[in-house]
């Protein structure tokens, strides 16, 4: 039978669906999808009103205490809103396709899930009109309970309800995973990403009833007047930090998981070779998480913690370079000799893997327990960050909109301004948050508005980098609108990829597959027998169905 043509297969397809309440994981993923890129564009204005006060040492763009509130909603607008929903988002879009499932395990509760975002957002955001937030996305008390109690009871009530919102996403993709594959399909011929999405899951069940529990005894604290951690009235900051940090440190693999796993399905469609060390790549997964419940105390070696303590942290924080340097020389040796092809998906597939390195090497720099105390609040830890978040995980975003938007949506995106996207977006990334190594080197701490003039010039390099940042968003956000409007028509499997996504119609049909997909080979099995490659992506579904 011919594959479903797209038109019949999307029956219904009006843009109305995609404001309403929807079970079907499709919708539900470019609800989250769509959602989370607003939020980032918001975030990104955040960030540019912070850079442009810092453009200049003296703090005169705004008065600092809404400076402390746009660098506080600035990241917790990124991290809440823009990479946790985003990477919910293709979970939630391609993981029921890639293991041939019809939806979700739980539709409604997906659902549930996806709409508790914008309402967390309108919560954080609202902020500003009552005294934003001023503590920093950590809210470390005593700070954050001895300033404006509007913003920050209504951060502490949107974070809690973006939390619910992870927790009930994860349930139920670890049931839909482990569950709902098709009979063929052992744990072991996955697709990498649904390995990355179990590792994932089981973080963000196990550590956010942590941070959860940590923000409502912060809410008695500055609400109720409650001692649990108000060191003025008799209570422990410290207790504070180490429940925050032990969500807060696996948040930065479940922002960073659910995008290694998109990258292990990305190049080796893209290389047209095997993905190197599947077993590894799947494993290595579950070891970072698992290391990543025990490093926590990493971000408190200043806090007072002893001595024999933080040799635990150091070495376990350094352990975890071990799996994450197996996916790192996985994806290298998958690029290594393949027949590449350079387009957005794969270069933004590239740069994450070379962003990612730099953010993960400064990150066993700060394991080590006397330079983290050195650069301890300083930029140093700003570039840190934003070479793993955005490097790391933004330019891995990128990398699966560009490759499964055809799937997604039927048309084809335009590979120019996706190149041009990518130039832009790399330039301006690393001319904004390079120099920042050099600035904490030096001594500069991050969260104050007033700096030494002797960093005028390093600064000023930094907000033109972040302006050409701001700009690289526009081609793609246009590219996106446009294909989306009038792309030219997707086939099926236009990249002639093996997973299961691609063995139904683009956009799929509302249950996904018109018939039982047929579980054809591995994942990976690309560039083995060459005639298969360079078949055509019709001939290839069709042998595949029995049809020749
Ligand atoms: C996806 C993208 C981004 C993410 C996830 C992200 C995340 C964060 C986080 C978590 C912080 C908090 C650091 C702290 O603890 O104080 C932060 C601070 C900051 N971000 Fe971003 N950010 C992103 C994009 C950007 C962009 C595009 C810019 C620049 C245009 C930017 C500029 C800054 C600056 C300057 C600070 C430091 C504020 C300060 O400490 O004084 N960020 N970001
Ligand atoms: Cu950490």
């Amino acid at each position: 039978m011919k594959p479903p043509e797209p038109d019949e297969a999307s029956n219904g397809n009006n843009w109305r669906k995609y404001f309403g309440f929807s079970t079907d994981h499709k919708v539900i993923g470019i609800q989250y999808l769509v959602t989370s890129f607003l939020f980032y564009l918001i975030g990104g204005l955040l960030a540019e009103g912070v850079r442009v006060e810092l453009a200049t040492p003296d703090p005169d763009f705004v008065d600092p205490q809404l400076y402390n509130g746009l660098f506080t909603v600035h990241a917790t607008v990124m991290i809440f809103l823009w990479i946790v929903p985003a990477t919910a988002g293709f979970a939630n879009y391609v993981i029921p396709l890639a293991i041939g499932a019809k939806d979700m395990a739980f539709p409604r509760l997906n659902g549930v899930g996806f709409w508790l975002i914008p309402p967390g957002g309108i919560l954080l955001l609202s902020s500003f009109f009552v005294g934003a937030p001023a503590a920093g996305w950590t809210s470390y008390p005593p700070l954050s309970v001895v300033g404006e109690k509007g913003g920050q009871l209504l951060w502490i009530l949107s974070v809690l309800v973006l939390g619910t919102s992870s927790i009930l996403g994860a349930i139920n993709f670890l049931s839909t995973i482990l569950k709902m594959r098709i009979r063929e399909m052992e744990l072991n011929d996955m697709p990498l990403f649904c390995w990355a999405m179990l590792a994932a899951s089981a973080l963000i069940l196990v550590s956010t009833p942590v941070l959860a529990g940590a923000l409502i005894l912060l809410c008695f604290d500055l609400m109720a007047g409650t001692p649990f951690f108000n060191p003025m009235a008799g209570g422990d900051p410290v207790v504070y930090q180490h429940m925050f940090w032990f969500y807060s440190h696996p948040a930065v693999y479940i922002m960073i998981l659910p995008v290694f796993g998109m990258i292990s399905e990305i190049i080796p469609v893209h290389a047209r070779k095997p993905i190197f060390g599947y077993q590894a790549i799947a494993y290595s997964s579950l070891a970072i998480s698992f290391l990543g419940l025990i490093v926590w105390a990493h971000h408190m070696f200043t806090s007072g913690t002893p001595g024999w303590l933080r040799m635990f942290f150091m070495i376990a924080t350094m352990a975890i370079a071990v799996p994450t340097g197996i996916k790192v020389f996985s994806w290298v040796a998958t690029i290594w000799g393949g027949k590449l092809r350079l387009n957005s998906a794969m270069l933004f597939a590239i740069g994450f893997v070379s962003m990612f390195l730099v953010g993960g090497l400064s990150g066993v720099m700060l394991a080590s327990v006397p330079f983290d105390i050195h650069v301890h609040d300083t930029y140093f830890i700003v570039a840190h960050l934003h070479y793993v978040l955005f490097g790391g995980s933004v330019f891995g975003i990128y990398a699966g909109v560009y490759h499964w938007f055809p799937k997604m949506t039927g048309r084809m995106m335009n590979e120019f301004w996706g190149k041009v996207h990518f130039f832009l977006t790399f330039f301006g990334f690393n001319l904004c948050f390079l120099p920042m190594h050099w600035l904490g080197l030096q001594g500069m701490p991050r969260r104050v508005a007033q700096y030494n003039p002797e960093f005028a010039t390093v600064n000023m390099v930094c907000t033109v980098g972040s302006f050409i940042l701001a700009i690289s968003t526009l081609p793609f956000l246009f590219n996106a609108i446009w294909s989306w409007i009038a792309g030219p028509k997707a086939s099926a499997n236009p990249w002639r990829a093996l997973t299961l996504e691609w063995q139904t119609s683009s956009p799929p049909p509302v249950e996904n597959f018109l018939e039982e997909p047929v579980l054809w080979s591995g994942p990976y099995e690309y560039g083995i027998d060459t005639l298969y490659d360079r078949q055509s992506a019709d001939e290839l579904l069709a042998e595949v169905k029995g049809e020749v």
